[in-house]
């Protein structure tokens, strides 16, 4: 795409985002999801970081107005004056106040990947005014690390030393096939659906969405930890879903680099971030990496299995600056295998599974379709990794296709349509961001 070209599409992006912005905030879509999502939040603030530097910092820090006390970055912040039918689960359902969320503000009881740490190191980087760019860092850094102790504390697998998850609905990719099997097992009660009613297929196709059954499953775990008031301890016991995801891992280990990173620029010890980084990657080579499969795949605690299977998530590791060289090589080799063929001209962006597998589905929620966040992170990852060339050739796959059908949600990976919502923030704002990296490139190369 010409510069011109390039430009014309920040500026689209840049009226999604404004028309996203709520004055504090940014919502995902104004079809589906119309409150603060936590990772959807730190995508966003890396697209606005090239446009609107104070915008960026304050959706950060209104994300962490909402920390809860014991450091959880809640899943959603909650918007009081949206009504409760917009988004289902509301506010009601989860009683957040009530529960160990903070006293003002309506949360949900979950968390999200922890990309956040490294969406404040790329604030910083990409400002304009580096002086409120370093005040805004020594505001946020304490809550980024309480955050992830939260994490390291209350949430970690003592024998495999990851971070383990307690719902789909906290790995952000709710329907991965990864899930299936944890997800059969779960017993639910049979009144879900007279006391519940599901928002999301009043705006969205059906066949785009998680399945009754998926979802029942996912209203039975959140009652589930609602009941002991979101308490990890308590909750060990009860526990019918408990995955550690390669996806979740690899973000936390890599937003860990980046604490190392913003540790130094503030001038405070910066060591016990990299050996947090390290530990987590060591274990995940140890307990995720499947060498047959040359992917990372996740480990259902609760019974002991691995999930099999290639999905985008295995790949998010390659985003780690200290991936060993041989781990490294297999997960380039898969990228470009039938599995996924990425940066090959006939496949848009990463598709989120295998393109081989027999259930492989090139519209349903992550279970086949490529989303904007995940392929920017497997972007970065080949970025780091000196793979440029395909990099760039899966950066302009997806900048050329956004440009002609819009800022979607998520799309078939043959280009042949476009799903969920539309004007979807991190698709505006990661693109923005895959935009202004190419124009980079080409001046550093002229
Ligand atoms: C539940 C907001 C969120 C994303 C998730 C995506 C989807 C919500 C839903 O939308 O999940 O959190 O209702 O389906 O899966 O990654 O953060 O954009």
């Amino acid at each position: 795409m010409s510069e011109t070209e390039l430009d014309e599409l920040i500026g689209r992006a840049r009226d999604v985002l404004d028309a996203n912005w709520r004055g504090t905030s940014t919502i995902p879509s104004q079809i589906l999801y119309p409150h603060q999502w936590s990772w959807d939040s730190a995508f966003i603030s890396i697209g606005l970081s090239h446009i609107h530097q104070d915008r960026a910092q304050t959706e950060l820090r209104t994300l962490f107005d909402s920390q809860w006390e014991d450091g959880r970055v809640p899943q959603i912040t909650f918007n009081p004056e949206i009504p409760s039918e917009a988004y289902f689960p509301s506010s009601d359902f989860w009683q957040s106040r009530d529960f160990g969320g903070p006293d003002r503000i309506d949360t949900s009881g979950l968390v999200q990947p922890p990309v956040h740490a490294r969406a404040c190191l790329e604030i910083y980087r990409n400002a304009e005014d580096r002086d409120r760019a370093l005040e805004f860092l020594r505001d946020i850094y304490p809550r980024l690390v309480a955050w992830h102790r939260y994490l390291f504390t209350h949430r970690t697998d003592d024998e495999s030393g990851l971070v383990f998850v307690i719902h789909p609905w906290e790995t952000g990719l709710d329907n991965s096939p990864l899930w299936d099997e944890p997800l059969g097992e779960i017993r639910v009660e049979s009144d879900i659906w007279s006391r519940f009613t599901r928002r999301d297929l009043s705006h969205i196709d059906h066949r785009d969405r998680p399945s009754n059954d998926v979802y029942e499953r996912f209203i039975q775990l959140a009652l589930e930890y609602r009941s002991v008031h979101y308490n990890d301890a308590e909750y060990a016991d009860m526990r019918q879903f408990a995955v550690i995801d390669p996806l979740f891992n690899g973000i936390l280990a890599w937003s860990e680099e980046a604490l190392e990173e913003i540790a130094t620029i503030l001038g405070v010890e910066s060591s016990a971030h990299r050996a947090n980084s390290d530990r987590v990657r060591d274990a995940m080579i140890t307990q995720l990496f499947d060498e047959e499969l040359s992917v990372f795949v996740s480990l259902d605690i609760v019974r002991g299995v691995r999930a099999r299977k290639c999905t985008v998530s295995g790949l998010i590791p390659l985003t780690l600056a200290s991936l060993p060289a041989d781990i490294t090589e297999h997960l380039l080799q898969k990228t470009t295998s039938v599995h996924f063929h990425i940066g090959d001209g006939d496949v848009i962006g990463v598709p989120s599974y295998d393109l081989d597998a027999s259930d492989f589905n090139p519209r349903l929620y992550w279970r086949g379709p490529a989303w904007v966040n995940t392929s920017w992170m497997v972007w970065r990852g080949l970025r780091q990794h000196g793979r440029m060339d395909q990099a760039a050739r899966l950066a302009n796959g997806l900048i050329e296709h956004v440009s002609r059908v819009g800022f979607y949600e998520y799309f078939n990976p043959d280009g042949s349509g476009q799903h969920g919502s539309s004007d979807f923030s991190w698709t505006a704002a990661l693109i923005l961001d895959m935009c202004v990296t190419t124009k980079t490139d080409a001046t550093a190369k002229a």
